[in-house]
């Protein structure tokens, strides 16, 4: 007999999921129990919902879904924050809450972990707003339909989605499982809507000079970074990419002409994006921060945007176009046009000559670079956080196969630590790197302690500059300063007898060479090296990016 605990862990090993992430409370204690008995998924407990969250988050980012399981409101609330990020960066978390006894709602208790009034609904209706669905079961039988519909939308709109179960009910006996199509059938094009979306995608095109093609971020919810290749080799045009879509298109390949964001772009790629009569802009989401402060929108009618579902330029707009189909087909029907590779190879600049330094002087950010771009391999996934970690890893040249990570959209601090973690249990195979500031660490240090418990050889690399450096940049202040810590100690310090992490310290190019060398032998716990430099040593990139940010912030209201 199935029961409703039973019934979610089959549905979330069904989805493709090998671990969920929990932190326990004696909301769920029963819930957790029923999943636990499913022999094809574990276990993962995290030291916080926050982390809970942002764990989650970072499997989902490795294996395409993911689901936490937290207690209600206390646990619940800090998870918000992973969801409410996991929603901005298209990626289907689900949020499983336990709740309260079905009998006290209408006994009018009075509960712990809730707000102290008879109401028990409201963590569904703020759940309601960072979710693409959210249920609450009243009833056993409810569960079975209920549970489908909150993991069906999640993976047909890759948003997370909300699932509340009363402490009373995860043993309570429903339906058992249907074909588990029910859930994953995918959406389709409507196709008379593709038909009409590529013809217009070839009339755009056509009697253009220099096309253009734009990659963003949404482009690996779609599920289409495949077709956009087959695409980008039919036209033979150049492609630029979007800061947080580093990585969905090869860097290796021959049309790729830098990262995209206005005038801190790589390799030239704002020239040739400016130069375009015709951009064709795949999953792209603008916003203040992808566009320097406004400075960098491409709009109007020499653009083409390519959405999850929706084709539209000015004066067209086509629903249920899936945008790999949308993609694929123009694709088979495309002229080729390379004037803008022809272009490129005239203005291309020079590759960065890595400058040889003397190892024994200051560490600084561009030898911390020149020293972790090499680690880099087909294998390996970058993970950058908020921060100038930021602009130091889009600058990295990725070797075909690696990839990125990078959590522009929501940009919480910290949320490298414990992505990284969940990416690394979502991904057994890839060797996990992530760049983190020394503000941004003290946010989620403690899943470091998890990364210890589960022998997981994640590479940190901990940039202490001595402060919040990108908040210098936008607008600075003495709240911009932050306590020291070492760093190195503290990682070791999460051993507590039987853990295996290591900590190094590095103050020049010699010390982080000799860090590296153990981190990379290193296989059984994570490795922390504390790289510092200077407090005023950033990017340039940095600076003139947080000044069109912090132009745009200063905006005066319109008058009215
Ligand atoms: N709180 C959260 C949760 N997220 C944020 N993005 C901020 C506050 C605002 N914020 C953005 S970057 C930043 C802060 C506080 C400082 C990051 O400092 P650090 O990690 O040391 O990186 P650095 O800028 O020094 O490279």
């Amino acid at each position: 007999m199935a029961t409703v605990g039973s019934y979610l862990a089959t549905r979330l090993m069904q989805i493709g999921l090998k671990h969920h992430f929990v932190v326990p409370g004696d909301y769920n204690l029963i819930l957790l129990d029923k999943l636990l008995l499913n022999p094809h998924m574990e276990q993962v407990n995290c030291a916080n919902e926050l982390n809970c969250s942002f764990a989650a988050e970072g499997y989902a980012r490795a294996r395409g879904v993911a689901a936490c399981v937290v207690t209600f409101s206390v646990g619940a609330f800090s998870a918000f924050n992973g969801i409410g990020g996991a929603f901005a960066e298209n990626l289907p978390v689900i949020l499983i809450s336990g709740s309260p006894n079905t009998n006290d709602a209408g006994a009018f208790h009075l509960l712990h972990h809730t707000l102290g009034t008879h109401d028990f609904k409201y963590q569904l209706e703020m759940a309601k707003k960072i979710t693409c669905a959210a249920v609450a079961l009243e009833r056993a039988e409810d569960a079975p339909r209920l549970i489908d519909h909150a993991l069906r939308s999640a993976l047909l709109a890759k948003k997370p989605a909300y699932i509340e179960i009363p402490t009373n009910m995860a043993g309570a006996p429903c339906a058992p499982p249907g074909p588990i199509s029910a859930v994953t059938s995918p959406a389709v094009s409507d196709p008379e809507t593709l038909s009409a979306a590529i013809e217009y995608g070839l009339s755009f095109l056509a009697n253009k000079l220099k096309p253009v093609l734009l990659v963003g971020p949404q482009l690996r919810a779609a599920g289409a970074e495949a077709s956009f290749l087959e695409l980008a080799n039919a036209i033979g045009c150049a492609v630029a990419v979007m800061p947080g879509a580093k990585s969905f298109f090869p860097e290796q390949h021959k049309q790729f002409v830098g990262i995209f964001w206005g005038e801190v772009s790589t390799l030239g790629a704002d020239t040739m994006v400016d130069w375009s009569d015709a951009i064709l802009a795949a999953g792209t989401v603008f916003t203040d921060y992808s566009t320097m402060g406004w400075t960098a929108e491409p709009k109007g009618g020499c653009v083409l945007t390519a959405e999850f579902d929706q084709v539209s330029g000015v004066g067209a707009a086509f629903n249920r176009v899936r945008l790999a189909d949308f993609l694929s087909g123009l694709a088979k029907r495309v002229t080729y046009n390379n004037t803008t590779m022809i272009e490129y190879a005239r203005l291309r600049p020079n590759p960065i000559q890595a400058r040889t330094v003397n190892p024994k002087s200051a560490l600084s950010r561009g030898e911390i670079s020149r020293q972790v771009e090499p680690m880099l391999t087909a294998r390996t996934t970058l993970l950058v956080d908020t921060g100038d970690s930021w602009f130091n890893g889009i600058q990295m040249n990725l070797p075909e196969g690696s990839r990125f990570e990078i959590e522009m959209q929501w940009g919480h601090i910290g949320w490298s630590i414990p992505a990284a973690f969940g990416y690394a249990l979502g991904a057994p195979h890839r060797k996990i790197i992530a760049l983190v500031g020394d503000g941004s660490f003290q946010v989620t240090a403690q899943e470091v302690s998890q990364m210890v418990r589960l022998k997981l050889p994640i590479i940190l690399f901990l940039i202490n500059n001595h402060g919040y450096t990108i908040e210098v940049e936008i607008h600075d202040g003495q709240y911009n300063n932050i306590q020291n810590w070492d760093y190195a100690a503290l990682v070791e310090a999460f051993n507590g007898g039987d853990g295996h992490a290591k900590g190094y310290r590095a103050s020049n190019g010699e010390e982080l060479a000799v860090a590296i060398s153990k981190a990379v032998v290193h296989k059984d716990g994570p490795t922390l090296i504390e790289c510092v430099i200077d407090r005023d040593d950033c990017s340039k990139e940095l600076i003139s990016w947080g000044h069109y940010v912090a132009a745009a912030n200063a905006r005066p209201p319109k008058a009215s």
